[in-house]
């Protein structure tokens, strides 16, 4: 057969292909939801703290598992330099990534009704009675958060745990290269990754850190340590105090602690003016030995907001999410507003190649 016969069967074998699928997707199927393409993440930084805007947990814990097995073996290529074979080893790890979107994407393999139908029981607990408050989205979560968290940790540990013993010592944590090219970033040249941030990490002292303690180490905001909290504290103070006197001055509150402060809304609802008053009644409040000036153990009641836990990210999502699904307003959501907005839960909120204000108006396109 010639060339050019070849090519016009693979041609019309092409066009046949394309028509038989837009037939199956056309308007006429009968399906109740238009479908929307979900996506796995596919964008992993290793190099720097994720950006706030960028805190996404995944809500499926099954999504969860397959972003968790991609993010480790980038990091493993980006970590350990695994050399590919000549026209091997990369476009398989590509291939398995698609795989997996297909797998999602497939209804018949992966249906978000009966992922939402078996998932919400373990989401309605406290108390179970057939809606998800505002507190159980949260805890559910946090609960996804800390697990992914976690397993970072454990990575981040074997990287560093040169020994193998499972413990971290000061002498085999190497800061993180980031840390030593950026000295101004989030002041991390100052106390961040160095001895007294491992001392306040070592909850019992014994010069080491396990896996809990390195992971503090690693989070402090999510810590419950009190050694941590507070030394969180000393660095905030230490990065906003120009004069180097060890406490705070109005001024130094004000043109740094107070603008931060601002710009994370929980603190002030949304709802703050700039002014003289506002920022003056807080330094008052947090001034408890009125002595004029704010130290380490005055700034404790703030530090959450400066330093936003993996708890702040999992109510914030769940805000967002209840705000999106919850049809008649009750505040909570039934089994059937999940079903009705599953993309609300399963569109993942990197959105990488769309626009930012995608996800706002995700669930009216599927009505
Ligand atoms: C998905 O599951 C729901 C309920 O479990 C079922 O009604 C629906 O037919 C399923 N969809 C597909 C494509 O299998
Ligand atoms: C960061 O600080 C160190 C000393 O602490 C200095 O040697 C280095 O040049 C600084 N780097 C930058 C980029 O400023
Ligand atoms: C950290 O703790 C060790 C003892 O475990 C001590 O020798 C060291 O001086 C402490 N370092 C700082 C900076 O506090
Ligand atoms: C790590 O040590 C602390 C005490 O410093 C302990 O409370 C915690 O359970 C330990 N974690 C693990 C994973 O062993
Ligand atoms: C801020 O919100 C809290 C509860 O979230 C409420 O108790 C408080 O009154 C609010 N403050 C203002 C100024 O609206
Ligand atoms: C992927 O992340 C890097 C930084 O981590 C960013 O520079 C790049 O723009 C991202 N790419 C996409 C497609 O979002
Ligand atoms: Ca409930
Ligand atoms: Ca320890
Ligand atoms: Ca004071």
């Amino acid at each position: 057969m010639g060339r050019p016969a070849t090519v016009f069967i693979y041609v019309t074998l092409a066009v046949l292909v394309l028509l038989v699928l837009r037939s199956h997707h056309s308007p006429g199927h009968p399906r109740h939801l238009q479908h929307r393409r979900l996506k796995l993440r596919s964008n992993f930084s290793f190099t720097s703290p994720p950006p706030a805007g960028e805190h996404h947990i995944p809500f499926d814990p099954l999504i969860a598992d397959i972003e968790q097995r991609r993010e480790d073996r980038e990091w493993e290529r980006s970590h350990f330099n695994i050399p590919s074979a000549p026209g091997e080893e990369a476009q398989p790890e590509w291939e398995d990534f698609v795989d997996a979107e297909d797998y999602i994407n497939d209804e018949d393999r992966f249906n978000v009704t009966s992922r939402i139908v078996l998932l919400f029981p373990r989401i309605d607990v406290d108390p179970t009675d057939g809606f998800v408050s505002l507190q159980e989205l949260t805890e559910w979560n946090l609960l996804q958060s800390v697990k992914e968290v976690m397993h970072r940790t454990g990575r981040e540990m074997e990287m560093h745990d040169k020994n193998r013993d499972g413990l971290i010592s000061f002498a085999e944590y190497e800061p993180p290269s980031w840390s030593r090219n950026d000295n101004t970033t989030f002041g991390y040249d100052m106390g961040w990754w160095k001895e007294d941030h491992f001392n306040a990490s070592d909850m019992d002292g014994d010069g080491f850190l396990n896996k809990t303690e390195f992971n503090d180490f690693l989070h402090p905001a999510d810590s419950d340590n009190p050694k941590m909290i507070k030394w969180l504290c000393k660095e905030e103070l230490r990065e906003r105090d120009k004069n180097r006197d060890g406490k705070l001055s109005f001024q130094e509150y004000f043109n740094g602690l107070f603008d931060s402060l601002r710009n994370i809304e929980e603190v002030y609802n949304h709802s703050v003016a700039a002014d003289g008053a506002q920022s003056n009644k807080l330094f008052q409040e947090l001034d408890k030995d009125k002595d004029g000036f704010l130290n380490e153990d005055e700034l404790m009641p703030v530090i959450g907001n400066l330093h936003p836990s993996e708890r702040y990210y999992a109510k914030q999502q769940a805000d967002y999410v209840i705000s999106q699904a919850d049809a008649d307003k009750d505040a909570k959501l039934s089994l059937n507003e999940m079903i009705e907005h599953p993309y609300v839960f399963y569109s993942s909120i990197f959105n990488d190649d769309d626009d930012d204000d995608d996800d706002l108006d995700l669930h009216d396109e599927f009505r």
